[in-house]
């Protein structure tokens, strides 16, 4: 595996590259260019200026996430082809610097979503938290509130400008079932697959998180069913998935281990993350560690570690600490404990492997 760590931009993120620098084993960061309205084309001279900012700390820009995917493109109107072809301009744009692989995804309207950003650990911490009873009678707009107008820095997926016309937005989906989004996310896959291929990109949809219909909204990359069926779509090498196990350990029902093991062809990108899920249907964030959660970190890392897995992993949202000011879920410490907890399991996997190797190798020679 290759270790990445996601960095929102110089001024748009309290983290900063040469802090990312120091986490031992970290080649490249994961970035976006989060200013540029979504549905616009990338501007060449912005990516460079990325480029040069992590070349300067020895890091390459291989992953990017996310090009969000304007809405018109879910909603399958009229208008998307302009927006389609904006979309193809971009990879091909990030292509010509070395860019592999685009993380995205296809949830109506919002990224992410949770009741608390900053809830309060036992041990002191704090963590992003979904209360299922509370979003199921909640109006959306509080959400929106609640989470756009973060003073610090402006949320992908949560931004104030494109959440204006809210009301908009849902009357349009009013009339837009879970088949109608299968089919404009086919629509949207069969334009720009080919360009990705010519281009050596691999696509890599984010599940939805949580992996369930909210607000009445639909959402369809939420089980390995529906991914099975999303590989299909359009059945290519760069179409592929960002695994991660946050969103979809969300639901007890996914067995990650089991996805890895299939889906392994198709997995550029691998976000790894824990959380606690409670009977009730909530569930908190927690540390990297699997004692801590309810999903199996160590199990998923050996499904990918026994599949011989080489593509990108990061490790996703971590718990904020020791009072530090960041971004919901991207403080530094907690996802470089979490690389750590990653490098620990997947080091003593090699080492076991080649030291039964060993082992099988002397007896012959005793022989
Ligand atoms: C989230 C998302 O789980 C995650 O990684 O932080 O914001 C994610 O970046 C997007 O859904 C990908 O498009
Ligand atoms: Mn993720």
């Amino acid at each position: 595996m290759e270790m990445v760590f996601r960095w929102f931009g110089s001024g748009n993120d309290a983290v900063q590259l040469d802090q990312i620098k120091q986490i031992p084993g970290v080649e490249g960061i994961v970035w976006a260019l989060h200013d540029i309205p979504v549905g616009d084309e990338w501007p060449i001279n912005r990516i460079a200026e990325v480029k040069q900012q992590a070349d300067e700390h020895g890091f390459h820009i291989d992953v990017v996430e996310s090009v969000n995917i304007h809405e018109d493109i879910k909603l399958g109107l009229p208008t998307r082809d302009k927006y389609i072809a904006n979309y193809k301009a971009t990879i091909k744009n990030l292509a010509s610097v070395g860019v592999k692989v685009i993380c995205y995804n296809f949830m109506p309207v919002f990224d992410w979503t949770r009741t608390e950003l900053y809830k309060k650990l036992d041990d002191g911490s704090t963590a992003m938290f979904y209360e299922k009873a509370k979003v199921e009678n909640m109006d959306p707009m509080e959400l929106v509130d609640e989470i756009s107008n973060n003073p610090d820095f402006t949320i992908p997926g949560w931004e104030p400008e494109r959440l204006k016309s809210l009301a908009n937005l849902f009357g349009a989906y009013q009339k837009v079932s879970e088949e109608d989004l299968w089919n404009n996310l086919k629509y949207f896959l069969e334009e720009i697959i080919p360009v990705a291929e010519a281009n050596g990109i691999k696509m890599a949809i984010h599940p939805d998180d949580p992996p369930w219909k909210i607000f009445g909204l639909p959402r369809i990359i939420t089980s390995q069913p529906n991914i099975r069926r999303f590989l299909q779509l359009v059945d290519s090498p760069s179409n592929g998935i960002t695994l991660c196990s946050g969103s979809l350990g969300t639901d007890p029902n996914n067995d990650i281990p089991d996805m890895v093991h299939e889906f392994i062809d198709r997995i550029p990108f691998a976000h790894i993350r824990n959380l606690k899920r409670y009977d009730n249907g909530d569930f908190i964030e927690t540390s990297h560690r699997t004692k801590d959660g309810s999903v199996d970190i160590y199990e998923i890392l050996k499904a990918y570690y026994d599949n011989g897995f080489t593509g990108y992993v990061r490790p996703d949202h971590g718990r904020h600490l020791w009072n530090e000011k960041c971004r919901p879920g991207y403080g530094l410490y907690d996802r470089a404990m979490g690389i750590m907890y990653l490098w620990g399991i997947w080091d003593s996997l090699e080492r076991s492997v080649n030291e039964k190797e060993l082992a099988v190798l002397d007896k012959k020679l005793d022989y």
